[in-house]
């Protein structure tokens, strides 16, 4: 049953079909489908896969579009319907797109995975400059700076954020958290980022230890 329902993700997100995308997702969750599960193993897999067409010239922008807006619709219930953990967890965490990158899905399923455990989460959305990372963190009084990117050209916005907290001499107060389909280990390494996530739920595991190497 659920292999059936992830196929059917996969076909509404490929077909750039909303409507679907949205009643998959709906029913998923009434019927108990693991909502991370159907994200990962439908969803995301779908959204993947025109990636995959649009990067090879067999889809164009009006497909990625229609993609990405049934893609959102699904996304949204999905977040809506995580599990919150009762207990409130210590640690506050801006987090942001690059500037220059309007790519925000991915971010936006991370908030609501770092909600879920409990984390406080300031969500500046997309197309956010270095120098705003710094200014709303320190107004939120953030312990985390944690920045998404999916395009190689925006990669570099993280590094100038990087350097801009060195600047101001706030690299020691925040620990920065770095990803996006493009971001790597190494990647992260070379620009000083404290911490590289591959996917949401890594994020809440390495969120949890670079707070605890705080305490
Ligand atoms: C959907 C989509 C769009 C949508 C975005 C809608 C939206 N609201 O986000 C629209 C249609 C707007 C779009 C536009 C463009 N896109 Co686009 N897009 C995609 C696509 C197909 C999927 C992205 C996505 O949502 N993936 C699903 C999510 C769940 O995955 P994710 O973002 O990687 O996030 C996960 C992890 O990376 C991680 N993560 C992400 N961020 C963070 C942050 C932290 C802190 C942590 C811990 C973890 C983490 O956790 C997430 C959940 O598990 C990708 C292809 C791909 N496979 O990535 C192309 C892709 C990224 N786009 C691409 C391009 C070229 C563009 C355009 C330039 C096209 C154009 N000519 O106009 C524009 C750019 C506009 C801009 N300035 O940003 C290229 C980029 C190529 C490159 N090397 O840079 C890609 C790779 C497609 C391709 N194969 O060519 N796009």
């Amino acid at each position: 049953m659920t292999q059936k329902i992830f196929q059917e993700a996969i076909a509404a997100i490929v077909d750039g079909d909303a409507d679907k995308a949205n009643a998959i997702a709906r029913r998923g969750i009434e019927e108990g489908v693991d909502p991370l599960e159907l994200m990962t193993h439908g969803f995301i897999t779908g959204i993947n896969q025109v990636g995959d067409l649009f990067g090879s010239g067999k889809l164009f922008i009006p497909g990625l579009v229609k993609s990405a807006d049934a893609m959102e619709k699904a996304t949204a219930i999905i977040n809506a319907a995580l599990p919150r953990e009762q207990e409130t967890a210590s640690g506050k965490i801006v987090i942001g797109t690059v500037e220059g990158d309007m790519h925000d899905i991915g971010k936006t399923i991370v908030v609501s995975l770092l909600r879920a455990n409990g984390f406080e989460v300031l969500d500046l959305g997309r197309d956010v400059a270095p120098q705003r990372f710094i200014e709303e963190a320190e107004k939120f009084k953030a312990d985390i700076i944690s920045s998404s990117t999916l395009l190689t050209t925006t990669m570099g916005v993280q590094r100038e954020l990087e350097e801009e907290l060195k600047k101001a001499g706030l690299k020691k107060k925040y620990k920065t958290i770095v990803g996006g389909a493009p971001v790597t280990r190494r990647w992260a390494k070379r620009i000083g980022a404290d911490a590289f996530a591959q996917d949401a739920g890594d994020g809440v595991n390495k969120v949890k230890q670079l707070l605890m190497k705080d305490s």
